[in-house]
């Protein structure tokens, strides 16, 4: 008789979408996922990465042991022996000082609820400021400016998707990225219900994206010029609706600031910089005021381009401006289980005043900008960072200037890489610590959803772990536990918390489990007075939540000083006086501007590694995409090699035409050029170049007011190349 698999309900954990998953499972293995067609918030969407999440998790190439680096080869150590081994190194260096213990966050942590938690409480113990983590890569120039205009980094008003009549999208791609810092499953469908009741959609991109389409509505913009658009737009804005019109001065600071502050850039000043002819902006501004409810969609196009804090900001500004903030159909402020910022502000949190011993940055969200790294490895001191501990991230393919970053890595006393896979960082590591994957462990939605309601349908969720965790692999809660213990420290820095927890811990791996997580994520549920784990489980369509009320926001959960909103901070304004209009430096020849391109296959360095995902009809490997003229120009047809050089680096790669983007601009994917990883039997054979060996880092090369690094908009010369690419280069050279 055949026995029918059991069908088990969860939620991917791979991006913001969080799309309502229905898994399979038989002899204790998975083997279908489908989205759960009926759920409230995801609508019955899921992608193709989610759906092909069960063959990267049962994959041979899975790390299912503590490894051990011995010469250039790794073996299988236990636990024990891997953590007392870390733990000896990390006690001598601490002695020296806590700060030459450095650790990277990666974004795979940010989407488990208690791995960030733990990664963090160790960090705290061992009482050192060297934390970095992927937000220097995405969106630390978001949490700047949300720190100083609402007092508070992680308070980021969102589009009201449901209600709004126009929607701006700048730097973001959500067709195929399935938006950013706003949970939005089915972003196609999404989009097109906003056409189908009238509202319109324009994106303003370097490429003619795929959400272009969708939307019907394109301007092209030159890379990197965002900050100008948005002061014109500011500009004709202002001369549209005198804020004091539209603002109540009871919750606005800075009104009169920010009108005098875009008087000189006007449309015809800034056209030759963003490429945008002064009659369409004004249209486009005119059109943003005129609607009932109008709102601005931001990613990483817009943080990445070397003046991200400026250019978010000025967005805020805009939509204060305008009268859409906190009101419907504008942008609104979600409400998490409780109000994290209020808790925030009580217990002193994310306070930005340690300061970076290499290019004196301040902290951002209690860590460091991740492009000084290879700088604080390098530079001789008694706090220089001789032991890195990297967990859910492979910095080396995903940092800028990642040959100088290797080779700080090759420095380092000790580098402990926790992951599931041994990636091309862990490929450089002394230890490797296996972790549990999502489908292996219980969670609740990670913070942005959970904590902060970024959210475009409210609603609440939990989930089992859907397998039992392979070999010996651990989850972060107890992994963090023990690393702490093993090191002579408390998470937290308290003693109190870590003999309790050690105590939890000890139990839980005597009974074949771990750290109680489902325990934990049961009390943080009830101590926030939210319903229980078990309530959670019994609604896998998602537990219902109230619609983010417009009007809960101004003059109620502001958290600045005065709780005021602060359109004019004066950090900004300096920066901001010192801008100048830029020469456009592509007009030499073999120039160009590189931009980032994210596909529907690939997840970041994450997903190339599976077979369905990245062989067949999918694309194999990464190319250089330029427009047919330029190809033209270059005497380059498509499969020709060409070599992309910048200040940083030089990699080589096939050409391939993609008539969507504007001449004069080379857009290569990111999280390719596997060849160094040992442990990535597929990917590493698929070829492709590592696009971030062109970004530069250090202090001089990122931008100031957060520390995100520059990815896109980077100068680069493009040359056809007598030579064919190296396959076995993750440079391609
Ligand atoms: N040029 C360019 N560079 C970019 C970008 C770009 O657009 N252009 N985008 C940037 C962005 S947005 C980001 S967020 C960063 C990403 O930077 P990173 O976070 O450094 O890199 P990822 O490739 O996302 O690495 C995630 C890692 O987590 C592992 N992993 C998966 N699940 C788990 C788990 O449950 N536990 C643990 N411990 N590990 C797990 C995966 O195997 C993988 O190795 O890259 C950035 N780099
Ligand atoms: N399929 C897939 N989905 C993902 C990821 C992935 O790697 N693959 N990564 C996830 C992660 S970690 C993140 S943070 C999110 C990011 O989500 P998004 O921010 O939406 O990322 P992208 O899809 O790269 O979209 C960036 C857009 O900015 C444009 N752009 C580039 N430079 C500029 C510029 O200077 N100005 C303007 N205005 N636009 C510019 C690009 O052409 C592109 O259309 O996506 C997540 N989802
Ligand atoms: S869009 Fe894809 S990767 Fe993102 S949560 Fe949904 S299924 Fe997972
Ligand atoms: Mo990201």
């Amino acid at each position: 008789m055949k026995v029918e698999p059991l069908k088990k309900q969860t939620f991917c954990r791979i991006c913001e979408a969080s799309c309502a998953l229905e898994v399979s499972v038989e002899g204790g293995a998975v083997t279908r996922i489908e989205p759960r067609q009926n759920h409230k918030g995801t609508l019955g969407f899921a992608c193709m990465k989610g759906l092909a999440q069960g063959e990267m998790y049962s994959s041979p190439d899975r790390v299912t042991s503590p490894l051990k680096r011995i010469g250039d080869q790794y073996e299988p150590v236990s636990w024990q022996t891997a953590l007392q081994e870390i733990g000896a190194v990390v006690r001598a260096e601490r002695q020296e000082s806590p700060h030459r213990i450095g650790m990277y966050v990666g974004t795979a942590a940010g989407f488990s609820l208690l791995h960030p938690i733990f990664a963090q409480g160790f960090m705290e113990g061992i009482g050192s400021r060297n934390v970095y983590s992927s937000a220097t890569q995405d969106c630390a120039h978001r949490f700047a400016a949300a720190q100083e205009i609402y007092g508070f980094p992680f308070t980021q008003p969102f589009p009201d998707l449901e209600k709004l009549e126009f929607l701006l999208i700048l730097g973001t791609n959500p067709v195929v990225s399935k938006w950013t810092f706003l949970q939005v499953a089915h972003p196609v469908q999404r989009l097109k219900s906003i056409l189908k009741r009238g509202g319109r959609i324009v994106v303003v991109d370097p490429r003619e994206t795929e959400t272009a389409k969708v939307a019907g509505e394109y301007q092209s913009i030159r890379p990197g010029s965002d900050v100008y658009f948005l002061l014109s737009f500011l500009n004709v804005l202002v001369g549209l609706r005198p804020p004091a019109e539209t603002l109540d001065a009871q919750f606005f600071d800075g009104i009169e600031e920010v009108e005098a502050l875009a008087g000189d850039w006007t449309p015809e000043r800034t056209a030759t910089v963003t490429g945008i002819a002064p009659g369409q902006l004004r249209d486009l501004v005119v059109a943003f005021c005129q609607a009932k409810g109008a709102a601005i969609a931001t990613g990483t196009g817009l943080g990445m381009g070397g003046q991200g804090t400026l250019a978010q900001w000025l967005v805020e500004v805009i939509i204060a401006l305008s009268g859409n903030l906190d009101q419907e159909g504008g942008h609104l402020v979600g409400e998490g289980i409780f109000d994290f910022a209020a808790y925030a502000k009580r217990k002193g949190l994310f306070a930005r005043d340690t300061r970076s011993r290499v290019g004196d940055f301040r902290s951002l969200n209690g860590a460091m900008p991740g492009g000084i790294l290879a700088d604080e490895i390098l530079t001789p001191g008694k706090e220089q960072v001789t032991t890195l501990f990297v967990t859910g991230g492979n910095p080396l393919m995903t940092m800028p200037n990642a040959e100088r970053l290797r080779s700080a890595f090759g420095r380092l006393k000790l580098l402990v890489v926790t992951d599931i896979y041994l990636n091309e960082t862990a490929s450089l590591a002394d230890y490797v610590l296996p972790a549990t994957s999502p489908l292996e462990r219980p969670d609740l939605p990670f913070v942005f959803p959970l904590f902060l309601g970024l959210q475009s349908i409210p609603y609440l969720a939990a989930t089992e772990a859907v397998v039992t965790p392979p070999g010996e692999t651990r989850d972060e809660a107890t992994i963090y536990t023990q690393l702490a213990s093993a090191c002579g420290v408390g998470l937290f820095g308290s003693k109190v918390l870590q003999t309790i927890l050690n105590g939890l811990t000890r139990v839980g791996l005597w009974r074949g489990r771990g750290f109680p997580q489902r325990w934990l994520l049961d009390r943080i549920l009830k101590h926030n007075k939210a319903p229980a784990f078990n309530e959670l489980l019994e609604h896998p369509d998602g537990y219902p939540l109230a619609r983010t009320k417009s009007g809960s926001f101004l003059g109620k959960r502001v958290t600045t000083n005065n709780g005021k909103i602060q359109l004019a901070p004066l950090e900004f304004l300096a920066e901001l006086g010192a801008l100048v209009l830029p020469e456009d430096d592509t007009k030499t020849s073999g120039a160009f501007r590189l931009i980032s391109k994210r596909r529907h296959n690939t997840h970041n360095s994450w997903t190339q590694n599976v077979a369905s995902l990245t062989r067949g009809d999918n694309e194999q490997t990464n190319v250089a995409y330029m427009n047919p003229a330029d190809m033209a120009t270059l005497e380059v047809a498509p499969g020709c090699a060409v070599d992309i050089a910048s200040a940083a680096g030089r990699i080589r790669l096939p050409v391939a035409a993609l008539q969507t983007l504007e001449p004069g601009l080379v857009s290569i994917p990111h999280g390719w050029g596997h060849q160094h990883a040992k442990g990535l039997n597929i990917a590493s054979k698929l070829r492709g170049a590592n696009v971030n060996i062109l970004a530069s880092d250090g202090p001089d090369g990122l931008e100031p007011l957060s520390g995100m690094a520059h990815l896109t908009g980077i100068l680069v010369t493009v040359t056809a190349s007598s030579e064919p690419v190296n396959p076995n280069s993750w440079s391609g050279i």
